[in-house]
C-alpha cells in the first residue's frame, strides 16, 4: 500500500513564491508545494498552509487542512476571516530573530528621539554647529512597552539593559527581571502616566483595534513619544496628528498602517515629526520560517502537540 503524499499550499503573492517554497523544498522534499494562484491543485488534497493574509472564504474550501501555519508573529490576516475554519490550529510565528529585530528597530527609533538625533540631522542640511539641544537623562525616561509577549519582552529586556526604566502592560502579569509590569485594564492608566516612549507591541484584536487614540495620548505625560510596530488597525491617523500638533506627542514613528502601502496622500508621510518606514520592523527570515512550519508539520505526522497555536477566542 502507498503512503499518501502530503501536501502544502502557499497562499501568497505569487511573485515572491520562491522565498518561501525554496527553503521548505530543502527541509522537506518529501512535500509537494502547490501555490495558489500559480498551480492547478485538488482542493481537498490539501494538508498545510502557509499564509499571511489568505483572501477572505478561502481556507473553507480546503476541506481536509490539519493546520495553517502564518508566516509571521500577527494572525488579524486569518480572524479577518469570518468564515476561518476554527476547527482547524492556526500557528503563529515565534522566533528570537523576530523579536531581536523588533526590538534593534524600537531601540533605534526611541534613542533617535532621546538623543535628538532629527535637530541634528536639520542643522547638517543647515551646515549649522548647533550644540544647543537639551539632552534627555536616560534614568528620566520611561520606556512603556505595550504588548508583554513574545516580542514585548525581549523589547522591554533591550531597553532595561541600556539604562531605561522600563515597564510593560500586558493581561496578565508578567515577572521580568528590572521591569515593572501592570496588567489589564485596571491598571493601564497608571502605566501610561508614567510612560514617556511608548513602544505599542500588541495584537490586532476587538480589544485593541483604534488604542492608540485621543483619550490614549490625553494620559501620557505631556511631549511623550509615540512609536507603533504592531499594525496599523490600532492608531488613529488624525488623533496622532493632533496630539503632535497640540504638543501631547513630540512624534511619532509608525512601521504599520491601514491600509498598506500608506496611501500617497496621507499626510502622515510629509509631517515634520513623524517617521513613517514600509511596514519592515522586523522582517520574517524564510529560511528560519520554513524551518519553523516545518518543525510543525513533523509535529503532526508524530502526533505531538502543535506549539504556539492561536486562542481564537483571545484573537491572537
Ligand atoms: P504575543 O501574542 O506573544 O504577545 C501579545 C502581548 O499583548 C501579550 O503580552 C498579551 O498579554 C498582550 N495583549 C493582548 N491583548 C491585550 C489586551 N487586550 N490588553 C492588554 N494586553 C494585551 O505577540 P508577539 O509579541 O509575538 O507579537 C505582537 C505583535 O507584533 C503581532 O501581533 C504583530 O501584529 C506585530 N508584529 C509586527 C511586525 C512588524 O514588522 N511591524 C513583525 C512582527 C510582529 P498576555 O501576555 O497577558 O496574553
Ligand atoms: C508579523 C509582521 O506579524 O511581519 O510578523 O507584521
Amino acid at each position: 500500500m502507498s503512503v499518501k503524499e502530503e501536501t502544502l499550499l502557499l497562499v501568497a503573492p505569487v511573485t515572491w513564491a520562491g522565498i518561501w517554497t525554496a527553503p521548505i523544498a530543502a527541509q522537506a522534499p518529501e512535500l509537494k508545494v502547490f501555490v495558489h494562484d500559480r498551480d492547478e491543485y485538488d482542493p481537498a488534497a490539501i494538508d498545510y498552509v502557509l499564509s499571511f493574509r489568505p483572501p477572505p472564504g478561502l481556507l473553507k474550501t480546503l476541506p481536509n487542512i490539519r493546520a495553517v501555519f502564518s508566516l509571521g508573529a500577527g494572525v488579524d490576516g486569518f480572524l479577518a476571516d469570518p468564515e476561518y475554519p476554527r476547527q482547524v490550529p492556526l500557528v503563529r510565528f515565534v522566533h528570537e530573530s523576530l523579536a531581536r529585530e523588533m526590538a534593534h528597530y524600537a531601540v533605534l527609533h526611541a534613542l533617535l528621539f532621546h538623543r535628538r538625533q532629527r535637530n541634528f540631522d536639520a542643522a547638517q542640511t543647515d551646515h549649522a554647529w548647533r550644540q544647543s539641544f537639551p539632552p534627555r537623562k536616560t534614568e528620566d525616561t520611561h520606556i512603556g512597552i505595550f504588548g508583554m509577549g513574545e516580542i514585548g519582552c525581549v523589547i522591554a529586556a533591550a531597553f532595561r539593559d541600556l539604562g531605561f526604566p522600563v515597564t510593560g502592560w500586558s493581561r496578565t502579569r508578567k515577572d521580568l527581571s528590572g521591569v515593572r509590569s501592570y496588567a489589564g485594564e485596571a491598571e493601564r492608566a497608571e502605566f501610561l502616566a508614567g510612560t514617556d516612549i511608548l513602544v505599542c507591541v500588541l495584537p490586532l484584536t476587538d480589544d485593541t483595534r483604534g488604542i492608540l487614540n485621543k483619550d490614549l495620548f490625553a494620559q501620557l505625560p505631556r511631549g511623550a513619544y509615540l512609536i507603533n510596530i504592531a499594525r496599523g488597525g490600532h492608531q488613529v491617523p488624525e488623533d496622532i496628528i493632533s496630539a503632535i500638533d497640540g504638543g501631547q506627542l513630540e512624534g511619532a514613528t509608525l512601521d504599520v498602517f491601514d491600509p498598506e502601502p500608506l496611501p500617497p496622500n496621507s499626510p502622515l508621510w510629509s509631517h515634520p515629526k513623524i517617521t513613517v518606514t514600509p511596514h519592515v520592523a522586523a522582517l520574517t527570515d524564510p529560511f528560519v520560517m520554513a524551518k519553523s512550519a516545518v518543525d510543525g508539520i513533523r509535529l503532526i505526522q508524530s502526533g505531538k502537540p502543535l506549539i504556539n497555536v492561536v486562542d481564537f477566542e483571545r484573537g491572537y
